[in-house]
C-alpha cells in the first residue's frame, strides 16, 4: 500500500529530470493543491531533495534511487517479507517490537531514513536518506551461544553481495564491518548489530541489523572513517538489487549455518578478512589485546597469536 507521500515520489519517478505542476499532482492524487504542497513541504522537510518553483511546480534536485519505494526489492522473495517506511526511528525497534509479537522469522524492516539509527554499545549510526537501513527477524532453532556466529555469516554474505554487486574490494573487518582501502586508508562501509532475547538453551529471536552506506552523503565527522559505495563508483547504486542479492546469499547461507554451524564458513570468512596475518590491536571489555590475526575459529572468536601462543578473542572491536 502506497501513502501520499509515496505516490508523490513516484510521480517524480516517472518524470525523471521534469518539472511536475502542482496541479497534475492534484488531480493524480485526488486532493487540492493546498494538501499537495503541504505533503510536498513535509517529505522536503525527512530531506528529500525536492525543489519549488513556483511557475512549474516541483522537480528533484538529484537523481534518486526510488527502487525499495517502489517494491523491487519484494519481487520473487519466497522467504523473506519486506516490510518498508519512509522513515523510522530505527528499523530495529520496528523489528523488536514484531519479534515480541510473535511475528514469524523471515521479516524484515527497511527505512529510507532513520532518525535514531543505532550501532552496538548505544553508539549512534548515522542513517540518512539514500542508505540501506535494514534489520531482519530470525529464530534459529540453535542455542544463544551460537549467535555471535550467526552475525559473522550474515558479514559475510553482505561483503559478498556487494563485492557483487559493485565489484569494489571490500573487505571483512572482524567481527562485523564491511570497510574498504581507499587512498585515504581504511572506510566503513557497513556494519551490523545483532540482538537477541534467549533463555539459556533456547534462543527466541534475533534480530540482525545491517546499515549499508549506498548512496547517502556522510557528513563531515565520519568522511575520515566511513564511505559510501556511490561515492566510490561515482554513481547511484539501486539498493533494491544490494538487497535481493544479499538476502539470497544470506537465506541459504541461514539454512545451511542451522545444519552444521559456522565451521562450514571459516575459511570464506577468513578469505575476506581485511588484514590476514598482520599485526591487530583489539579492545576488549578486559582491557587492550595485541598480536597477529591468524583467522577465527569454530564458533566465529578471532584468533590472535601472541609471545607464541593463540588467544580466541570473542568479543571486542579492532582499533585501525
Ligand atoms: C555498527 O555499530 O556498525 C552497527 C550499525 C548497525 C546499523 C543498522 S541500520 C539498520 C538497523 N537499525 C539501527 O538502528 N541499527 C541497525 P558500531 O560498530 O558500534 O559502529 C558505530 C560507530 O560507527 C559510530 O560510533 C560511528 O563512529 C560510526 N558510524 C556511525 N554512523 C556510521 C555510518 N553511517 N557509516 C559508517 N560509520 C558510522
Amino acid at each position: 500500500m502506497f501513502t501520499t507521500r509515496d505516490k508523490i515520489l513516484l510521480a517524480f519517478e516517472q518524470a525523471p529530470g521534469s518539472m511536475i505542476s502542482g496541479s497534475y499532482l492534484a488531480g493524480r492524487l485526488g486532493m487540492t493543491r493546498a494538501s499537495v504542497w503541504k505533503h510536498i513541504k513535509a517529505l522536503q522537510a525527512e530531506g528529500f531533495p525536492i525543489k519549488t518553483r513556483k511557475a512549474s511546480g516541483y522537480g528533484l534536485t538529484l537523481p534518486y534511487d526510488f527502487s525499495l519505494l517502489k517494491g523491487e526489492a519484494s519481487r520473487g522473495l519466497r522467504f523473506w517479507k519486506v516490510h518498508y517506511q519512509l522513515s523510522a526511528t530505527s528499523t530495529q525497534t520496528l523489528a523488536k517490537y514484531a519479534a515480541e509479537q510473535g511475528t514469524a522469522e523471515g521479516n524484515l524492516w527497511i527505512a529510507e531514513k532513520q532518525t535514531a539509527g543505532r550501532g552496538r554499545l548505544e553508539r549512534q549510526w548515522e542513517s540518512g536518506l539514500g542508505g540501506l537501513w535494514m534489520s531482519l527477524l530470525l529464530r534459529p532453532a540453535i542455542a544463544p551461544s551460537w549467535i555471535p556466529s550467526l552475525t559473522l555469516v550474515s558479514a559475510l554474505s553482505l561483503v559478498e553481495a556487494i563485492q557483487s554487486e559493485t565489484r569494489l574490494p571490500v573487505r571483512l573487518k572482524w567481527p562485523n564491518d564491511v570497510v574498504v582501502k581507499t587512498a585515504k586508508g581504511w572506510r566503513k562501509v557497513a556494519g551490523i548489530l545483532t540482538e537477541m532475547s534467549a533463555e539459556i538453551d533456547r534462543t527466541r529471536w534475533v534480530v540482525i541489523g545491517i546499515g549499508a552506506n549506498v548512496n547517502n552523503p556522510l557528513s563531515p565527522a565520519l568522511v575520515d572513517r566511513a564511505a559510501s559505495l556511490s561515492a566510490l563508483l561515482d554513481r547511484p547504486l539501486n539498493r533494491a538489487s544490494l538487497l535481493k542479492a544479499y538476502l539470497s546469499r544470506f537465506g541459504s547461507a541461514y539454512r545451511r549455518f542451522e545444519k552444521v554451524g559456522f565451521d562450514a564458513f571459516r575459511q570464506a570468512y577468513w578469505h575476506h578478512y581485511s588484514r590476514p596475518d598482520e599485526p591487530v590491536q583489539l579492545k576488549t571489555a578486559q582491557g587492550h589485546v595485541r598480536g597477529i590475526a591468524r583467522g577465527v575459529d569454530a564458533r566465529g572468536a578471532l584468533l590472535v597469536e601472541s609471545h607464541n601462543q593463540t588467544k580466541s578473542i570473542w568479543e571486542g572491536e579492532i582499533v585501525l
